[in-house]
């Protein structure tokens, strides 16, 4: 039987280091959630990432826009966890395995819930101290209530922990919600902090619609780790998530923001994080979702291959 990997890679025996673009690993968990589902994230979008190679043996995906083919990823499995891991346990799993793979080229991963993204980018600033995170979802993931110590790592904030690895500043939140629940007695100490981490844009800031203005804001010849939440898609493209956005950008959107991002900048690493599905559920609203997960995925590998790979015609 044909086993399925993600997005067209190879399964591990296959490309050797030196050819390696980069390594792409499920994370199976929903330790950083309060329900369950997100830990068949991976299976999901090995099933419908067969579509992309869909009928040849050695099929690959060719990118329409540009005519090129994606080459040299691989599919390095799943990450073992232990039995009951806490989200912090998964975390620290994570940042061993992509401090691994860092060395190997890329490294991408499949959620998962997304308190994962907390061990990759602590991995990733060990090799880049001044790493950005750009985060695409519906959500903050900041903890903005109790000022005082972090509460224990889950996926609502997640970036929180996230800061404390990267540089104040670092961290460019894309397609949030317009508005976000805040306690009134401290909206000072919110805005401090929201202001210091970085910067938020909302699914309806004009500025999400504005290509010259998001250049400038993610800069140039950066090291940058990208976490896309798949709820920052609109609701009727991704309802297989755990909290589906209210407001959220189009399929369209998130692939020309994350080419835009790589055009001046260097992808480093990403993940893909929040499908979420009973893992025998067969709806078409689940596929068709899992599927969509699956173009972000491809995306995300593409614009983090090496330029010379990559075509020009990359709006
Ligand atoms: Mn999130």
């Amino acid at each position: 039987m044909e086993t399925a990997t993600f997005a067209g890679t190879t399964s591990s025996d296959g490309a050797g280091a030196a050819s390696r673009t980069g390594t792409v690993v499920g994370v199976p968990t929903s330790a950083g959630s309060p329900h369950e589902g997100s830990e068949n994230g991976p299976y999901f979008l090995r099933r419908v990432s067969q579509h992309l190679t869909w009928g040849y043996d050695d099929g690959v995906p060719l990118a329409v826009d540009t005519l090129e083919a994606m080459s040299g990823w691989v599919d390095g499995g799943d990450l073992e966890l232990p039995d009951g891991a806490d989200a912090e346990k998964v975390a620290s799993a994570v940042r061993r395995e992509v401090a691994d793979l860092a060395r190997l080229g890329v490294v991408g991963l499949v959620g998962g819930d997304h308190s994962i993204t907390a061990g990759a980018v602590e991995a990733l600033v060990e090799h880049h101290p001044d790493l950005w995170v750009v985060q695409l979802d519906h959500h903050l993931d900041v903890q903005i209530w109790d000022h005082g110590p972090l509460d224990p790592l889950f996926h609502t904030n997640v970036m929180s922990h996230v800061g404390r690895w990267i540089r104040p500043g670092h961290l460019l939140q894309l397609g949030l919600a317009p508005f976000v629940a805040a306690p009134g007695g401290s909206l000072d100490d919110v805005r401090t902090l929201l202001s210091g981490m970085g910067r938020q844009v909302s699914s309806v800031a004009g500025m999400i619609d504005d290509d010259v203005a998001l250049a400038e804001l993610l800069g140039r010849d950066r090291a940058v780790y990208v976490t896309v939440d798949l709820d920052v898609l609109q609701p009727e493209a991704m309802s297989s998530t755990g909290y589906p956005a209210t407001t959220g950008l189009s399929l369209g959107r998130v692939v020309q923001l994350l080419r835009l991002l790589s055009r001046a900048n260097t992808i480093v690493g990403f993940d893909v994080v929040e499908f979420s599905a009973d893992r025998d559920d067969r709806s078409p609203v689940v596929l068709a979702d899992a599927g969509r997960a699956a173009v972000v995925l491809a995306e995300l590998m593409r614009c983090s291959s090496p330029a010379p790979t990559r075509g020009e015609a990359r709006r």
